[in-house]
């Protein structure tokens, strides 16, 4: 986020149904989750965003966790914080996969919410990402999608690639070429 976007403007997204969702239990999370639709706006895959409370608007919730599937949804992103209860309230309400995204408020800095979001009973999983890890959240729906996606899996290992070549590029400038390519110390080169 700028700092002159509002907080509340999201971009379009890419075109088609979405397939995705980005759910939060209000506005003062998409600070933290706009990383996740960020990261599905850069791979191009349709995303829809919305705040849905569990404690809130439970009913609404109740009624978006039922019709997901049948809308064409495949994996939901919940982010919550403090009594997290969304991302568990909505895995109970659909069998589609859902990720946890844990918000740190104020106060104990989102263990409550980690806790809250990790500590699932038996039967009613979510695959929970760090606290404010909006971003692995969304990259663990698009490895979801990508099973059955061979461009979206080339286009997660073209990322993993970068993210290698970033690694090896602060290495080099860390090390000011006293490495081998294959890891081990140049005996020549004092750093
Ligand atoms: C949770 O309550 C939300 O997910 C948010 O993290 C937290 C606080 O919400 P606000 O009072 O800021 O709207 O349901």
């Amino acid at each position: 986020m700028t700092a002159a976007e509002p907080p509340e403007r999201l971009g379009p997204g890419a075109q088609g149904a979405p397939v995705v969702a980005v759910v939060m239990g209000s506005t003062s999370d998409l600070a933290v989750l706009r990383g996740a639709v960020e990261v599905l706006d850069r791979f191009g895959v349709p995303r829809e965003v919305r705040v849905l409370s569990a404690h809130r608007t439970p009913g609404d919730m109740l009624a978006f966790g039922e019709q997901a599937a049948a809308r064409g949804l495949k994996v939901i992103v919940a982010g919550a914080g403090g009594a997290a209860h969304l991302p568990g309230m909505l895995a109970a309400t659909t069998s589609l996969p859902v990720v946890g995204v844990p918000v740190a408020l104020a106060n104990l800095s989102g263990l409550d919410s980690l806790l809250s979001i990790v500590q699932m009973p038996r039967g009613v999983p979510v695959a929970t990402v760090a606290v404010n890890g909006a971003e692995n959240a969304a990259l663990l729906a698009l490895r979801v999608l990508a099973t059955s996606d061979p461009s979206l899996s080339a286009a997660l290992d073209s990322y993993r690639l970068e993210l290698a070549q970033g690694a090896r590029a602060q290495d080099a400038r860390l090390t000011d070429g006293c490495v081998t390519n294959d890891g081990g110390r140049r005996p020549d080169v004092v750093p």
